[in-house]
């Protein structure tokens, strides 16, 4: 680790806790996924097993946080059971000066966004090297699509000016969601229109979801150099 992911881990850890301070008892809480959300997940664990903060429940956004959750004692729930979550802290990729996202390079996008359109309020939590004058600028759209056909849906994407990588784990191998999926990065470069080419995405069979986050955080929690910022 450089000392620069060093600064940056701590700028990720203080927003996530600045963050932590909005769940109140009684709350259904979203956990996100990513290293960000990962910092969030431990203050709530921590807040709980100190009898601080009661009476919350997680609804986890991927296998990995409901892991991370469980093995810090933070009770779980599901949508089923809450199918309205009050409060969801979740990180970013890139965050543009409308508070529109590009998320899914953790590869839970599809759980994110789901959770993220069941909450009250979304809370997205980053450090300030991830805002960005434009979605595009500094981060590809995470596409998660069937595995059946996922080589036309690449063309697909080609077609509407993306340069398309195929996700790989760390082995080498195809990157599988947590549904089974395969995860295309595609590079659009500075996106000019988001809702244009989400709905064109939106609109692809195939398509099971997008990193494009549009409309849906409602506070901004950024750390950095200059302190800790919260936009709403
Ligand atoms: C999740 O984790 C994402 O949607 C985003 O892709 C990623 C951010 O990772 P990190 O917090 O590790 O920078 O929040």
């Amino acid at each position: 680790m450089t000392s620069d992911d060093t600064v940056s881990a701590s700028f990720k850890r203080a927003a996530a806790e600045r963050a932590v301070d909005f769940i109140q008892p009684g709350m259904v809480v979203g956990l996100g996924t990513g290293s960000t959300a990962a910092h969030a997940v431990r203050r709530l664990g921590a807040l709980l097993a100190a009898g601080t903060l009661k009476d919350v429940v997680g609804v986890p956004t991927s296998r990995a946080t409901e892991a991370l959750a469980a093995s810090l004692g933070v009770p779980l729930t599901t949508l089923d059971v809450h199918p309205v979550v009050d409060l969801t802290i979740d990180g970013a990729d890139e965050v543009a000066p409308d508070l529109s996202l590009i998320k899914g390079g953790g590869g839970a996008l599809l759980r994110e966004k789901v959770v993220a359109q069941a909450s009250r309020r979304e809370i997205i939590v980053v450090d300030a090297p991830k805002l960005s004058p434009r979605l595009g600028t500094k981060w590809p759209v995470p596409v998660e699509v069937l595995p059946f056909g996922w080589r036309s849906q690449a063309l697909f994407l080609e077609s509407l000016g993306a340069r398309v990588v195929v996700r790989l784990a760390l082995d080498g191998a195809p990157y599988h969601t947590d549904q089974g999926n395969v995860v295309l990065d595609c590079d659009f470069g500075p996106i000019n229109d988001p809702a244009g080419l989400a709905a064109k995405l939106e609109s692809r069979a195939g398509v099971m979801a997008h990193g494009l986050f549009l409309n849906l955080a409602t506070d901004l929690v950024v750390a950095g150099p200059e302190g800790i910022t919260h936009r709403v």
